[in-house]
């Protein structure tokens, strides 16, 4: 393509007027409900599902795409790729399959082991996203090595986040604790099982998707 080919021109009116296309991960730990969410904002937007939801850690083990969902928030809108991702965790221990969630040794090997294959499609498909909708349950204590690891993964790329404080239909839930845990990012309350908030995260969705990725250095 030369110079002022389309592929040029296109990328130059991105950089001038923001993104109207990114590719957007659902990012988290296993169990937070980013499965639920993205089912959410595809039966919001466009009518579909994304995959199946469990009490069982590591149900999404194979990242899944869904393209051109456009999410609008009234005064602009961005089409996006939604990618959910199969849940990031630093120890993946078959016997808690079989101990707390009874499947059998065969299940629970299995299921360890495509979880652990997971967690490496989740890291690989980082290179390929252009922003990170961050899930965290709002019940639980924030300050894991995943989500610490995550968020400083994503700040070395520069790739703009979203932290979703899910859950907050619960009676324990504080999503003030992830407020003062992650300042540096926008936080949203939300209840991917009730809906509750979704409105609002479309719209800071859209608003934070849109931006172009900062440039590295200062
Ligand atoms: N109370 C409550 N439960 C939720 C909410 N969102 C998800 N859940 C429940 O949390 C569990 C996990 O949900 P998933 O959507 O499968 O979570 P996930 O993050 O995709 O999990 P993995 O695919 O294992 O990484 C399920 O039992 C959901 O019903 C929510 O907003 N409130
Ligand atoms: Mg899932």
């Amino acid at each position: 393509m030369g110079l002022f080919g389309i592929g040029s021109f296109s990328s130059i009116i991105q950089r001038i007027f923001g993104k109207k296309h990114a590719k957007i991960g659902i990012y988290g730990p296993p169990n937070v409900g980013k499965t639920t969410l993205a089912n959410r904002i595809l039966r919001d937007w466009t009518g579909d599902i994304m995959g199946s939801v469990s009490e069982i850690p590591h149900e999404t083990r194979v990242a899944k795409c869904k393209k051109n969902v456009r999410v609008e928030n009234g005064s602009s809108s961005l089409m996006m790729d939604i990618i959910d991702t199969p849940g990031i965790a630093t120890k993946i221990d078959y016997k808690e399959f079989m101990n707390t969630f009874g499947l059998s040794r065969e299940e629970a090997k299995k299921r360890a082991k495509e979880a652990t294959e997971g967690v490496i499609e989740s890291i690989r498909w980082l290179e390929n996203v252009d922003g990170v909708l961050l899930v965290m349950d709002s019940t639980q204590d924030p300050f894991t090595q995943v989500n610490v690891t995550i968020i400083g993964n994503l700040e070395a790329r520069n790739l703009p986040v979203l932290i979703a404080a899910n859950k907050i239909d619960m009676e324990d839930s504080s999503p003030a604790t992830l407020k003062s845990a992650f300042p540096q990012h926008p936080v949203i309350p939300v209840s991917a099982l009730t809906g509750y908030n979704a409105e609002n995260l479309y719209s800071h969705m859209v608003k934070q998707f849109s931006k172009r990725k900062r440039r590295r250095g200062r």
